[in-house]
């Protein structure tokens, strides 16, 4: 995420809880929790769980799991715990 500071962008990612190493191949902004303001549904590739980044005051959460939507996550010594699509390379 950047900040538009007078037309020198600066990222602040890291700054309000969007900085992620997941590889991501889209993201969908809504209000997912209808309380007003934008949150982040984000996709990710190579079964990297996805995430859903809520937003509270400016800063996000990823709340994918609890609210049951990081489809294609899993752990170590699980398969799959959900479909993992595959993403065709762009
Ligand atoms: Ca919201
Ligand atoms: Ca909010």
């Amino acid at each position: 995420m950047f900040r538009n500071d007078d037309g020198r962008f600066t990222d602040i990612a890291a700054e309000v809880g969007l900085a992620d190493s997941r590889k991501s191949v889209g993201a969908v902004w809504f209000d997912a929790d209808a309380d007003g303001d934008m949150d982040v549904y984000v996709g990710n590739m190579d079964c990297d769980a996805n995430g859903l980044f809520v937003n509270n005051r400016g800063k996000f959460t990823d709340e994918a799991e609890r609210r049951g939507v990081a489809w294609g996550e899993r752990t170590p010594k699980t398969p799959p715990t959900a479909l993992c699509v595959p993403v065709p390379p762009m």
